[in-house]
């Protein structure tokens, strides 16, 4: 699957990408992420990609014309790929839609914006608008890093073991029970009894319990809403 960024800060995705899971299956040929430097697309001498408010405000808003030009030239190398602007105003995340765009074959081009936002009308030029959670980011490049890494791991091959997929807590729509490893006493907190017992039956039913109470008591809106 390819993954291609617009971005004014190309810069900011070497590192992520080096390491880790991700930097794996780059270097595996499982994951493609190709960079597209918005100030190449600016206008005139100055490379411009902004410009002020019609109707005024305070800050900058990207200019259309760079963007488009930088869409059509991954496009028409690319046909096929599904549009997304990172917006504060786009449909919030979550493991659904991640799945979703997986299933965007050939790939995803995103679109990082920076200043106070970007030209309405760049919305007509993109097939979905998504931002990662209500917070304030200064732009859309570590959404668009969230995301590559949220789909990329669910390319067969991505991950080393296929099994930590469907065995995840969001895949279940809750939060994951407890989890221990040694020592058994750490600072006069002893593991739970049950899982030194080796009674599998009793594991599997106390980790689910524990996995239900604790959705139950943290996120009650995961058990309301359990489309995934
Ligand atoms: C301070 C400016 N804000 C006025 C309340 C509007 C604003 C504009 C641009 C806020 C953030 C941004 C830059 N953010 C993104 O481009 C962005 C984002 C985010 O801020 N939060 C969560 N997801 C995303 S996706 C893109």
């Amino acid at each position: 699957m390819e993954f291609h960024v617009i971005t004014l800060f190309p810069e900011m995705f070497d590192s992520p990408l080096v390491g880790g899971l991700l930097g794996r299956a780059v270097r595996q040929g499982l994951v493609t992420v190709r960079l597209h430097p918005l100030r190449e697309h600016g206008l005139g001498n100055y490379r411009q990609v902004d410009d002020t408010p019609y109707g005024g405000g305070s800050g900058m808003v990207m200019r259309p014309e760079p963007i488009a030009a930088a869409l059509d030239s991954v496009m028409s190398e690319r046909p096929g790929l599904w549009r997304v602007l990172l917006t504060p105003q786009g449909e919030v995340l979550d493991q659904s839609i991640v799945r979703d765009l997986a299933a965007r074959e050939p790939g995803l081009v995103l679109i990082a914006g920076r200043y106070e936002g970007v030209d309405e009308r760049v919305r007509a030029l993109v097939d979905q608008e998504l931002s990662i959670g209500d917070y304030v980011l200064s732009g859309g490049e570590l959404a668009a890093m969230v995301i590559i890494e949220a789909v990329a791991r669910l390319i067969p091959g991505v991950l080393g073991n296929p099994q930590s997929l469907d065995e995840e807590s969001f895949a279940h729509g809750m939060l994951e029970y407890p989890q221990y490893t040694r020592p058994e006493d750490f600072h006069g907190m002893r593991v739970p009894e049950i899982l030194l017992s080796g009674d599998h039956e009793k594991i599997r039913a106390w980790r689910e319990n524990q996995a239900r109470e604790r959705t139950a008591h943290r996120r009650p809106d995961l058990l309301t809403r359990r489309k995934q």
